[in-house]
């Protein structure tokens, strides 16, 4: 245990840990059952179109969600760009900025203006009347986001879109198996998006499902996901299909997920634990009625008691081989194309969150005694953050060598623990 700011790693020490541990870390599957379904697939010969395995997934994700219906498709990126195209939006999309990348991006890629609302600033999620506020003549959507493993307040952006009578989608890349007011995520607005990549709590390698008690959008999803295959055909499509190999994952992932969500609650417990007298450093807390997933263990580093800024905190972890990822940092309207865009938006609570947020890790990949450890670096770091950040000023110790916060830099970390 490191008990002197110098045995931090950034300021000469030896790091933590050995191997990486790292924010996204799949979770852990039973490979025998995983395996088995491979065999299938190869003896079987089917390995795409809509197989069995895919069909399985379909059936138990919308049980899950509490709907009728579920395609699965490739990513969750593609799956929520094919629904607007299957359900004819133009123009503006209302979203919050505080989301991946992806969010924004997909809307984009398929000629529609995203236009950015701010969020709450207790729990980070849309906020609706912000939501109201932004919606123009173009508008005809609005996509809410279900942040870091819990649900957003989609009745009140159900209620906004119907006093507007355009639609509501949710991206549900975070929230698979969370619930709202009792009813399950996934039943929301006109359909919901699930994001099975490896990085998600229930992952497939790549994947994503689009959940819906619409027959008629599941049914043009259904087709226009396929190539606009059967009854869409005129209306063109794409190929967004899922293949069997990632279903029989993402089937397998799902059989574990009450246990990867056990893991992970008590892996937030005990960070919660473990840091909630640390000045300046607070754990974000989940409602147990929503069914939080944790699938992130999110922290807020306020430097004006710290001494020391989230990036700092995330180099110091770094240097300890402790991978930490800042969702969401920069917001969607803090980076280009939307920066560039001639009216740019002020939205004061998503920059102040995106200015101190940060994912710590968790996982079935995450012990207790890795939870504990993260922890004790991270009290140590910001109880000497004036020191810290002088140390670093001078010249640090231990310079990042294998990861930053840019997208896609972690494919080095594959061959560590799951
Ligand atoms: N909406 C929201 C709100 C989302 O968060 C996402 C995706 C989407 C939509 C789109 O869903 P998809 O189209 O992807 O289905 C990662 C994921 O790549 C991304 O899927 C995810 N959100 C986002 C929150 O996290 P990065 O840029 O942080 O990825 P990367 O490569 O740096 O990986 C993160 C960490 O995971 C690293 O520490 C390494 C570790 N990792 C990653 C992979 C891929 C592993 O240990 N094993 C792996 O196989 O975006």
């Amino acid at each position: 245990m490191k008990t002197s700011v110098t045995d931090l790693a950034v300021l000469g020490g030896s790091p933590a840990f050995t191997e990486p541990l790292a924010v996204g870390r799949p979770s852990r599957v039973d490979r025998r059952s995983f395996l088995e379904r491979v065999e299938r697939i190869l003896a079987s010969g089917r390995h795409s179109n809509g197989g069995p395995f895919v069909e399985e997934l379909e059936a138990r994700l919308a049980e899950l969600a509490g709907v009728r219906h579920c395609v699965a498709m490739c990513n969750a990126t593609t799956a929520t760009q094919v629904l607007a195209r299957a359900r004819g939006i133009r123009g503006e999309v209302v979203m919050p900025s505080m989301t991946f990348i992806a969010t924004a991006h997909a809307m984009r890629w398929i000629g529609l203006d995203p236009v950015f609302c701010d969020v709450d600033p207790v729990t980070g999620q849309i906020d609706p009347g912000q939501a109201r506020a932004s919606i123009t003549p173009r508008t005809e959507a609005i996509v809410g986001v279900h942040l870091w493993g819990r649900p957003c307040p989609a009745s009140a952006l159900e209620d906004v879109a119907a006093e507007y009578g355009i639609d509501l989608y949710l991206d549900a890349a975070h929230a698979i198996g969370t619930a709202l007011d009792g009813r399950p995520v996934g039943g929301f607005g006109n359909a919901e998006v699930f994001s099975l990549h490896a990085t998600k709590i229930v992952g497939g390698f790549e994947g994503g499902a689009l959940v819906t008690d619409d027959e008629e959008t599941a049914e043009r999803v259904r087709s226009l996901q396929a190539f606009g295959d059967g009854i869409w055909n005129k209306h063109g499509g794409t190929n967004a299909k899922m293949s069997e190999v990632s279903a029989a994952m993402a089937l397998t992932s799902l059989e574990a997920l009450p246990d990867t969500v056990s893991h992970n609650r008590r892996n937030h417990d005990l960070y919660v634990k473990c840091l909630d007298r640390t000045p300046g450093v607070s754990v974000e807390r989940f409602d147990p009625d929503q069914r939080p997933n944790h699938q992130y263990v999110i922290i807020r580093v306020d430097p004006a008691e710290t001494g020391m800024d989230r990036d700092t905190l995330h180099r110091v972890l770094l240097a300890e081989n402790v991978i930490t990822r800042p969702y969401f940092s920069p917001a969607c309207h803090q980076t280009e194309p939307y920066s560039s865009l001639p009216t740019p938006r002020s939205l004061p609570h998503t920059e102040r969150l995106a200015a101190t947020v940060l994912a710590l890790p968790t996982g079935t990949g995450t012990s207790s005694t890795d939870v504990e450890t993260v922890c004790d670096i991270v009290r140590l770091a910001v109880s000497h953050g004036d020191r810290v950040v002088r140390g670093l000023q001078a010249g640090p110790a231990q310079e990042p060598h294998h990861d930053d916060f840019e997208h896609g830099s972690g494919s080095d970390l594959l061959s560590a623990r799951q």
